[in-house]
C-alpha cells in the first residue's frame, strides 16, 4: 500500500511538472522591436505640436502608453547611447565626450544587446546604434552607410565632392573626427527619390527582411532599428519637404540667450557651423535660414514616421505585433534656434527631454499618458522585467514597467543629467535634475567646486528664458537639489 502511494504521488508530480513545463513552454518571451531615432526632440504631434506631420508615431502612442517626462543623460550622441545600453550614468561607463570610444573605455560592460542576446534573444542591430560601431555587439548587425553605401546625400555631386574632400582631408594628414568634418557637405538637400535610395529607408526595408528571417527560425528577438534622421544634415525625399509651407512654418520664438544665463551654458554649435553653406564664424543664423533648417527638421521627422509606418505594418502583416513590444525613443533633444543656439550639447531642458512611447500588445491602457519622471538608463531594466530576466548588479536605472501598465504610478524623484563644458576654455562638468517643475543645473569645477549655477521654473518658463538661481527666495530649493545631485554623484 505505501509503495502505491509512493508511486501515485510520483506520477502527480511527473503529471503536474510536464504541465508547468508545457504552460512555459505556451508563454513565449515577447520580441523587442526598439526604434532609436537620432536627434529627436520632444517635438510631435502626440505631443501637442500639431504643426509637425507624425500620423505614424502619433498612431503608436494611441495604441501605448506615452511619458511626458523622459529625459537622457547626456546631450551627445555617443555619451547618450552609451548610457542607454549600459544602464549607466555616464560618470560611471565614463564615456562623457563625443570622442570617449565606449569600448575600450568598458571593455568587460554587459550591454543590453549582450545581456538578451546570452538569454536565448537573437540581437539585431541596424543603422546608428552606438556612434563607435562595432559588430561584436550583436548577432546581426547591419551598418547601412558603410555595407551597402547608401550615404548622407543623394545628389551624385555631393558625393563626388565629399570623396575629394576626404582625399584632400588625407593629404592633410587629417583622420578620424578631424576627417570627417572636413569632409562635410550642405546642412540640407531635398532630392526628388524614392524613400529606400536614402539610408532610413534603405534600412526599413532591411529591418522587414530581418522579421521574415525570424518568423522563419520562430526566434524571440531584440530588434534596434537606428534612425540617422532628423540628425544634420536635414536631408529627406521631397515629398516629405512639399508636405509643409515653408511660409506658414514659425522658427523659434526664444531666438535670445536666457536671462543672467552663465558662460558655461552656451554653446557655439559647432556641429551645424562644420557644414559648408553655415559661416564657420556666424554668431547667429539669418532668418531665411532659420526657416529652410526648421523645414528640413520637420520634413526629416516625416520621412523617419514614414518609415515607422512600414514598420508597425510590417509587424502586423508577419503576425509578430501580438508578441512583440514597441518602444520608441530618441538619444537626446535638439535646439532649432532656441536660446540663440542650434544642435544640442546643453543642459536645457530642450536638449535633455525626448520622447518615449513604449506600445504593448493587448495593453488595457492603450492611448494614455504618464507625467512619471523616467531616465533612459531605465530602459535596460525594463527589456530586462519584460524579458523576466535579471538586470546585470552594474546596471543603475529602475525598471518603469509600473509606469507602463499603471499610468498613475509615481516616478521618480528626479531626472540627472550632465554636460562637461569648456566655455572660454574653462573645464566644469555641468550637473542637471529636474523635478518636473524646475530644472537645476550647476557646474562643478574638478579644483574650485561649483562654478556657477542656473534654475529654471519650467511650469512659470518652460522655455527656460529666465534663470532665476540669483534669487534668494529659491536658495533652500537649490540647496535640496545640490544635495540630490551630490548623491547622485556618489551613489557610484
Ligand atoms: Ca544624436
Amino acid at each position: 500500500m505505501r509503495f502505491i502511494t509512493k508511486l501515485l504521488t510520483y506520477c502527480l508530480s511527473l503529471t503536474l511538472l510536464l504541465a508547468v513545463s508545457l504552460q512555459a513552454s505556451a508563454i513565449k518571451k515577447p520580441n523587442f522591436l526598439f526604434i532609436w531615432i537620432d536627434d529627436l526632440r520632444a517635438e510631435l504631434g502626440c505631443y501637442g505640436a500639431e504643426h509637425i506631420i507624425s500620423p505614424h508615431i502619433d498612431r503608436l502612442a494611441d495604441e501605448g502608453v506615452i511619458f511626458d517626462q523622459a529625459f537622457c543623460q547626456e546631450a551627445i550622441c555617443t555619451v547618450s547611447r552609451a548610457s542607454l545600453i549600459t544602464g549607466q550614468r555616464p560618470n560611471t561607463n565614463g564615456v562623457q565626450r563625443l570622442s570617449d570610444n565606449f569600448r575600450k573605455k568598458n571593455p568587460d560592460a554587459i550591454t543590453i544587446m549582450n545581456h538578451l542576446s546570452n538569454h536565448g534573444y537573437e540581437t539585431i542591430g541596424m543603422g546608428k546604434q552606438l556612434h563607435h560601431e562595432s559588430e561584436n555587439e550583436w548577432d546581426a548587425w547591419f551598418d547601412v552607410e558603410r555595407k551597402y553605401k547608401v550615404g548622407k546625400y543623394y545628389a551624385e555631386e555631393a558625393k563626388a565632392g565629399i570623396l575629394e574632400l576626404k582625399k584632400e582631408a588625407r593629404a592633410k594628414g587629417l583622420k578620424g573626427l578631424a576627417s570627417f568634418v572636413y569632409s562635410l557637405w550642405d546642412s540640407t538637400e531635398i532630392p526628388n527619390c524614392d524613400d529606400n535610395e536614402l539610408h532610413d529607408g534603405y534600412m526599413t526595408d532591411i529591418a522587414l527582411r530581418e522579421m521574415d528571417r525570424m518568423v522563419e527560425l520562430d526566434q524571440t528577438f531584440f530588434m534596434s532599428v537606428g534612425f540617422k534622421k532628423p540628425h544634420l544634415p536635414f536631408v529627406a525625399p521631397k515629398k516629405y519637404w512639399d508636405l509643409y509651407n515653408r511660409r506658414s512654418i514659425s522658427v523659434a520664438e526664444n531666438h535670445f540667450f536666457p536671462k543672467d544665463m552663465p558662460q558655461h551654458a552656451k554653446s557655439n554649435w559647432g556641429e551645424l557651423k562644420n557644414y559648408r553653406d553655415i559661416d564657420p564664424d556666424a554668431k547667429e543664423i539669418s532668418s531665411e535660414k532659420m526657416l529652410e533648417l526648421t523645414h528640413g527638421y520637420y520634413a526629416c521627422i516625416s520621412y523617419v514616421d514614414a518609415q515607422i509606418g512600414r514598420l508597425m505594418k510590417g509587424l502586423k502583416k508577419k503576425g509578430l505585433a501580438n508578441n512583440t513590444i514597441v518602444v520608441l525613443t530618441s538619444d537626446h533633444g535638439f535646439k532649432l534656434g532656441e536660446h540663440k543656439m542650434w544642435c544640442k550639447h546643453t543642459n536645457f531642458n530642450i536638449d535633455l527631454k525626448v520622447p518615449l512611447i513604449v506600445k504593448r500588445p493587448g495593453a488595457r491602457n492603450a492611448g494614455e499618458r504618464s507625467s512619471g519622471i523616467v531616465e533612459l538608463i531605465d530602459l535596460f531594466p525594463t527589456f530586462c522585467d519584460y524579458a523576466d530576466i535579471a538586470s546585470p548588479p552594474t546596471v543603475e536605472g529602475k525598471s518603469i514597467r509600473g509606469l507602463i501598465e499603471n499610468t498613475q504610478t509615481l516616478g521618480k524623484r528626479y531626472a540627472f543629467s550632465q554636460y562637461p563644458s569648456n566655455a572660454q576654455g574653462k573645464y566644469a562638468m555641468g550637473y542637471s535634475l529636474t523635478d518636473g517643475e524646475f530644472r537645476y543645473t550647476e557646474w562643478v569645477n574638478p579644483n574650485k567646486g561649483v562654478d556657477s549655477k542656473m534654475l529654471y521654473n519650467l511650469v512659470l518658463d518652460p522655455s527656460e528664458n529666465v534663470n532665476i538661481s540669483s534669487k534668494e527666495e529659491y536658495s533652500s530649493k537649490m540647496a535640496t537639489y545640490s544635495k540630490a545631485i551630490q548623491s547622485m554623484k556618489n551613489a557610484n
